[in-house]
């Protein structure tokens, strides 16, 4: 803890943090000084010198900025002289200024001039010096604007850029009156520039302004201002949405809280015009003679209710299933899974994280007791060394990703493990690139060096390890073989990488991993994870601060729709299904029979899909997913689908899903709606509504919760998503202590077993969730692929995300500043495999699996290694899953979305 010194201010004793910036340790005790350049954020400029105060024993006046707190300091923060100082220098400022002012933006320079009563000219004494120059405004990128007559010099875009988010786009071009700032070479477009909008939330004047809605918004015709969580990935970041005639014109990250501290991405600073756009689901829809035709909500309730009770009369309750969603509330998903299985009364109900990190959360439940990460997000900057393997971290959670550019700009050391090259390379030690699909190999190399090298923990595994150096000894023999030549014959690996990333990572002190799809999307996933956990272990990386596994979350809320007990397998709090006594409690306390609770776990996503084309499902509720564009194999999905009795889809588009449905239900969109979402560190946080849902949609829960009674099985009444929340907390252990009044102002951590309990930080710093409290090896071989490259289909795909769309695109393709960053689909290809094939960067080639075929555009890049290639799957104009395949994983039964064995034909060039 930071040691508190007592200081005077004007007079005034403070108790201060000793050491901390003056400045900010004033303004905390309502010492409003001013200052333009200074942000709690960033390093000290000392630029605008409007902080300027006396300190006893020093001489002149000193800008309190650039000053540490220190014990028994004398302060003068106001007097005539020094505010006739700051007059002057605010004057001065001023002269350089154009003062126009459009209610756009918030404008610190304006409030002081305001403030010191120099609005008018005849009040100043200097006059406007407007420089004879031709000031150009930077209007080239899709979200803000360069203005540089507003521009005061105070370099905190510089070092938003620079330190907060770790890009370093922007410098400082000087000539005189005419400097400025520039992004990369001198046009904002085309430098490096990823539309994070942190230079905007951290300029003080009207400089950098972000674009859209320029036109419209009035800074004072807000009607509201409301914190909410984004509803992208699952980083969770805190948001602050400014609502104007009904419609969100802006979002603001909020500083000073966790995850973010005011920090977004393009999609959460960018990413809310979805939510207005025409094309949203405003009625049921019901599809009659091929044909959808809008429908109340009564009728439509009660077709679905009649349709659902029907099939569950005629061929029982397995034969219905449900889709819960990653995007919906905690509160959505919880009286869903209820719904499933209290009014269909089967346990078929899972959703896309099936499709993500079931794998992890498999391996990781078995081997050390929770699927969740271990850690914090903060840890990202503070250990000293991370291994990233098969997260594309910079692009899929770039919050999470700023935290660790932070930790390397101190001396982190990281390896980055990826088949294809990654941003975050540039940020690393060591940049591993093993062929697709042979992790097992590279870490049972890894693991053997620790061992050879003795970097290993003798007194964790002797005591934290089910069966100790025993069962270490099983894995030692296993590992044997895998020495850094064997390793690097079939991961392609140069041993000497292998040695040098054991040695970083097993001589390390601190040491966290971040393991995401290209691990986890196998049919080898669960042994992949094994294999990690195996290195984690043997060097007692796991249960001590700073050490740990955390796979980053995908979705918004895909850690809290399993929570709360959105699982074939599993109750609210991971209480497996076969739990007898759990099943009873929870019976009492939702006022349901017990013998109606079924103890037989039920289908998986992909295994509904395929008994719905044998005919075992017939009936199937879909809430908030797009499996038309996100489950493997396509062309399977949509006979299964196709074949169906009754499927019913509620989203707040019309998707390629809800194209094959017979009832669409229009649903609220995140920001329409109250509740909450886990984040990827089990930060449960708050969701609050801002604006009304279009036309008839509803939120999601009441939707459910009307068609249970519906059915004849009617849920109590909950006034409000609270009262939701406060019933899942009596069933969710992990969950017991938390509320909506407690999460008020900041997220709380599960597992929170009691109101007074804070919430955890770091898991497993006593002992391991499994049953025997310590953590289990499990020795695994790698074994070759079961699809490879054949002179029929000789490149190896492999897809994944970008930075500017999520997912099938429903929501990021309905932004105007995502869009117009990229649209289109593409496939990257090794320059000497187009060389071979005879294709031009910008050409069009067809590719085609054993399953389907697709057509795209070709960019060539030595991103990827030759023989593979890489392809985003966001387009639905090419859909990547009609080539991949629905082979599972035997144990988490995830599909391997990152390897399909493709031929490449050139369509034209
Ligand atoms: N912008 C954006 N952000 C998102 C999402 C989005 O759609 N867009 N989706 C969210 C969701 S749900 C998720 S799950 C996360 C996913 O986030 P990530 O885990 O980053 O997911 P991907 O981009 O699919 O794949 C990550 C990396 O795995 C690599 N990879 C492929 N095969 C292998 C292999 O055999 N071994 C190794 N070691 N690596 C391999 C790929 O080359 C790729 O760089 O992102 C979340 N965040
Ligand atoms: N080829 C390939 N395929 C993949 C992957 C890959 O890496 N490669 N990754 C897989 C992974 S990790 C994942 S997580 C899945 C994701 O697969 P999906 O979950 O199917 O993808 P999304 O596009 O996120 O679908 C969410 C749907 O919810 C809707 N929605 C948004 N908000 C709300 C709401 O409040 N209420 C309701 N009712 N609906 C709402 C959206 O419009 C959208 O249709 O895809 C998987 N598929
Ligand atoms: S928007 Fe983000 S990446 Fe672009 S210049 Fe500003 S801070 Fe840098
Ligand atoms: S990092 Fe994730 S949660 Fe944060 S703003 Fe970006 S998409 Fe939203
Ligand atoms: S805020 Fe201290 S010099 Fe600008
Ligand atoms: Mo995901």
């Amino acid at each position: 803890m930071a040691n508190k010194v007592k200081i005077y201010i004007d007079g005034k004793e403070i108790l201060a943090t000793e050491g901390a910036n003056l400045l900010h340790e004033a303004r905390l005790n309502g010492f409003n000084i001013p200052g333009l350049c200074y942000h709690h954020k960033i390093s000290p400029t000392g630029a605008c010198r409007l902080c300027l105060v006396k300190i006893e024993g020093q001489r002149g006046m000193v800008a309190s900025c650039s000053v540490k707190v220190a014990e028994g300091m004398q302060i003068t923060a106001f007097d005539q002289e020094l505010e006739d100082t700051r007059r002057f220098l605010l004057d001065y400022l001023l002269s350089e200024q154009d003062i126009d002012y459009d209610y756009t933006y918030h404008d610190e320079l304006r409030d002081l001039m305001l403030q010191y009563n120099l609005e008018k000219p005849e009040s100043r004494l200097f006059k406007p010096v407007q420089p004879n120059v031709e000031f150009k405004v930077d209007d080239s990128s899709p979200v803000l604007t360069y203005d540089p007559s507003k521009c005061i010099k105070c370099f905190r875009c510089i070092k938003a850029c620079d330190e907060v988010q770790g890009k370093n786009v922007l410098s400082f071009y000087e000539r005189g009156l005419n400097s400025y700032i520039v992004a990369g070479t001198g046009v904002w477009a085309e430098s490096e520039c990823d539309g994070c909008g942190e230079c905007v939330q951290l300029c003080p004047t009207g400089a950098i302004v972000e674009k859209p809605n320029r036109n419209e918004i009035n800074l004072e015709r807000i009607e509201k201002k409301v914190r909410t969580t984004c509803p992208y990935c699952g980083v969770g970041c805190q948001i602050e949405l400014l609502v104007q005639n009904g419609k969100i014109v802006r979002s603001n990250g909020v500083e000073g809280v966790l995850p973010n501290d005011g920090r977004l991405c393009v999609k959460g600073r960018f990413g809310y015009e979805f939510v207005h756009s025409p094309e949203r689901l405003t009625t049921p829809l019901i599809r009659k003679n091929g044909k959808f035709v809008e429908a109340s909500w009564d009728e439509a309730l009660d077709l679905i209710a009649h349709k659902f009770n029907s099939i569950k009369a005629q061929y029982g309750p397995n034969s219905l299933a449900g889709y819960a969603s990653a995007k919906c509330t905690n509160e959505d998903n919880y009286i869903f899974q209820k719904f499933i299985r209290t009014v269909f009364g089967t346990n078929n109900i899972d959703y896309c994280t099936r499709l993500c990190h079931a794998s992890t959360v498999t391996a990781m439940l078995k081997s050390i007791g929770d699927g969740a990460a271990s850690n914090s997000i903060e840890d990202f900057e503070t250990t000293e060394c991370l291994i990233v393997t098969g997260n594309n971290m910079i692009e899929t959670h770039p919050i999470t990703a700023t935290y660790v550019k932070r930790g390397a700009a101190k001396g982190m050391k990281i390896i980055v493990i990826d088949p294809k090259w990654t941003p975050l390379v540039n940020y690393s030690t060591l940049w591993l690139q093993p062929r697709l699909g042979t992790d097992v190999a590279l870490l049972n190399g890894m693991v053997r060096e620790v061992i050879v090298n003795n970097w290993i923990d003798h007194d964790f595994i002797e005591n934290r390890v089910e069966g100790g150096m025993q069962t270490f000894l099983e894995l030692k023999s296993l590992v044997d073989k895998y020495t850094p030549e064997y390793t690097e014959k079939i991961t392609g690996v140069p041993a000497e990488k292998i040695k040098e990333a054991a040695r970083i990572y097993g001589t390390a002190k601190t040491a966290m991993v971040a393991t995401g799809m290209g691990m986890s999307q196998q049919v080898t996933g669960t042994h992949n994870v094994f294999s990690l956990l195996n290195l984690i272990l043997v060097t007692g990386k796991i249960g001590k601060e700073r050490c740990g596994i955390d796979p980053p979350r995908g979705q918004n809320n895909v850690q809290g729709a399993t929570d709360v007990g959105c699982h074939p397998a599993m109750y609210p709090g991971y209480i497996p299904v076969a739990n007898e006594e759990n099943r009873r409690y929870v019976a009492q306390v939702w006022g349901v029979p017990f013998e109606n609770l079924s103890e037989k776990p039920g289908l998986t996503t992909v295994e509904i899909v395929q008994a719905a084309n044998q005919g075992k499902i017939k009936g199937l509720y879909i809430m908030g997913e797009n499996p038309m564009i996100s489950d493997p194999n396509l062309n399977h999905t949509e006979q299964a689908l196709k074949s169906l009795e009754f499927l019913v889809v509620q989203d707040i588009f019309l998707t390629e899903t809800a194209q094959l449905a017979h009832v669409v239900l229009p649903a609220a969109s995140w920001a329409e709606k109250n509740g909450t979402f886990v984040n990827s560190d089990r930060r449960v946080l708050r969701v609050r509504k801002a604006i009304d849902s279009p036309g008839e949609a509803r939120d999601d829960w009441r939707i459910i919760h009307e068609l249970a009674a519906r059915m004849g099985k009617p849920m109590p009444n909950y006034s409000d998503e609270a009262e939701i929340f406060e019933e899942l907390a009596k069933v969710t252990p992990i969950m017991a202590g938390i509320s909506h009044s407690r999460l008020e102002n900041h997220g709380i951590q599960w597992p929170c077993p009691s109101p007074d309990h804070p919430g955890t930080s770091t898991l497993y710093l006593d002992k391991f969730n499994t049953p025997s409290g310590k953590a289990k090896l499990f020795p695994v071989e790698h074994v070759d692929q079961s699809e490879r490259a054949t002179p029929e289909f000789p490149y190896i795909l492999n897809s994944g995300r970008i930075l500017y769309h999520y997912h099938t695109g429903t929501m990021s393709r309905k932004n105007k500043a995502l869009t117009e960053f990229i649209n289109h689909p593409y496939v990257i290809i090794h320059p000497n495999d187009a060389q071979k094939l005879g294709i031009k960067h910008g050409g069009i080639v067809k590719l085609t699996s054993k399953r389907g075929s697709l057509q795209t555009q070709v960019r060539i890049a030595d991103e990827v290694l030759e023989g593979e290639l890489f392809m985003p799957w966001h387009f639905s104009e090419a859909q990547v899953n009609r080539l991949t395949r629905d082979e599972l994983d035997p144990y988490s039964r995830i599909a391997p979305f990152k390897l399909s064995a493709v031929r490449v034909e050139v369509v034209s060039d």
